[in-house]
């Protein structure tokens, strides 16, 4: 790993190449990939990345730059922020920045001032780092509240959000839903209604975090958080959404001034050039979801809740069985009686299965390094075609592994023949 002291510049050259050689390989032909906050770009999408974009800059919003140079940019840009407000009924659209958690900064940064109150979900609970104390809320200097939740339901505790929202009547600025373990919507609409009742006066946002689900509210098939009372959204645009690694904020409702405020954390705050080859990217596979989205979406949640089902009907502990596991592309199950998180997600990657651990709802954040949690993404394989007699056939991979012990080569065979049945893009122009 660490001979780059004593290679010559043709040798790590070479390795440049041949490490994407691998990586390509491997991660793209060889392995199952269930990172829930991952994707396959298309070959389009992949094409379009690579251009003359990649070292060009332009500073500043569409049609008022600091540069000279830039008409395309100008172009691109624009169409992807009246194309995203087409598909999400957003207002205003921001595809500056560069991730979901500089999204998420972006909007603290621009609805919040140091000392002021947010609430988010604890990450436990599903909530994402960026707005936790020790990610993006607390570099922006803000006060992390818990929202509280109900483990047993996945779901917001909405009595006792009540009280909080009460007992920071003052310095509450912004409430975020949304998350990167989102097994089911959030209560979107109780949450906004009850947040206008205590701040009538519009001085709290309901922000939600839909990184995850991006994808699967472009195809319609989950909870349209602006029309549920959320007035920002933030995303990264490469999980659920397959562009290029990204991020993305849309306002709707929201006050001339608080937008304003999330432009300018943007711009010039937080982002001076915005790596301008995403763009016609972003575009591309914008267009895609519009074309595609809706049945690349309902497939994945079915293969989603099939992949759950077959889990559970091999004896996997996969959390939220009384709310049918599952509404987004995504599975969790507790890993505690076979070795905790590390220990499965470690054995399952020796047989070509890419998951990773996750804390589950309820269990304490100081155990991230090993939680008893598996998080499974469904989306990926889906996108290769994958349908729900794969997902039997990935539940019984797991199930040999795991439970029969088998032996990890032999199951990683398995896995290898399985995924190069699939080596095609779907759900994609080209
Ligand atoms: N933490 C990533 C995830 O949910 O996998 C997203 O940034």
């Amino acid at each position: 790993m660490s001979d780059a002291t004593v290679l010559t510049p043709g040798e790590l050259a070479a390795r440049a190449r041949r490490i994407v050689r691998d990586q390509n390989t491997w991660r793209g032909s060889q392995t199952l990939n269930l990172i829930a906050s991952e994707n396959l770009v298309s070959p389009g999408v992949a094409e379009l990345t690579v251009s003359d974009f990649s070292h060009r800059y332009a500073e500043g919003e569409v049609g008022k730059r600091y540069y000279e140079g830039t008409r395309y940019v100008d172009e691109v840009e624009d169409l992807c922020e009246k194309t995203f407000n087409r598909m999400f009924g957003s207002e205003y659209s921001n595809v500056k920045p560069l991730s979901g958690a500089q999204a998420n900064l972006a909007v603290f940064m621009g609805l919040a001032k140091p000392g002021d109150d947010v609430a988010s979900l604890d990450v436990p609970n599903g909530g994402h780092i960026s707005y936790r104390e020790f990610g993006a809320a607390g570099c922006r200097g803000l006060t992390v509240n818990n929202i509280p939740f109900n483990p047993a339901e996945f779901t917001v505790d909405t009595e006792g959000l009540a009280q909080l929202l009460q007992s920071k009547k003052k310095t509450l600025r912004v409430v975020t839903l949304g998350g990167s373990l989102i097994l089911f919507p959030h209560p979107v609409r109780e949450v906004s209604r009850l947040v206008s009742e205590y701040f009538p006066e519009g001085d709290v946002v309901v922000h939600y975090d839909a990184a995850h689900v991006f994808g699967l509210i472009a195809g319609g098939r989950f909870q349209d958080p602006f029309s549920e009372g959320a007035k920002v959204v933030s995303s990264s645009t490469h999980k659920t959404f397959p562009g290029p690694q990204g991020g993305v904020v849309l306002a709707k409702s929201l006050d001339a001034k608080k937008t304003s405020d999330i432009r300018k954390a943007v711009f010039p705050g937080l982002v001076s050039n915005h790596h301008l080859h995403r763009l016609p990217a972003l575009l591309y596979a914008a267009a895609e979801m519009m074309e595609f989205g809706s049945a690349y979406a309902d497939q994945t949640i079915r293969n989603a809740k099939r992949l759950a089902k077959s889990l559970h009907d091999h004896g996997f502990k996969v959390v939220g069985e009384s709310r049918g596991f599952t509404e987004s592309h995504q599975v969790a199950f507790d890993s505690s009686d076979m070795g905790g998180g590390s220990r499965t997600s470690s054995l399952l990657a020796s047989a070509n299965i890419i998951t990773n651990k996750n804390l589950l709802p309820g269990e304490p954040l100081k155990n991230s390094r090993d939680p008893s949690g598996i998080r499974i993404g469904v989306q990926e394989v889906t996108r290769i075609g994958m349908k729900e007699a794969e997902m039997d056939s990935i539940a019984e991979l797991f199930h040999e592994l795991l439970h029969l012990h088998a032996d990890a080569s032999a199951v990683a065979a398995k896995a290898l023949k399985l995924r190069q049945e699939f080596p095609r893009i779907h759900f994609t122009f080209t």
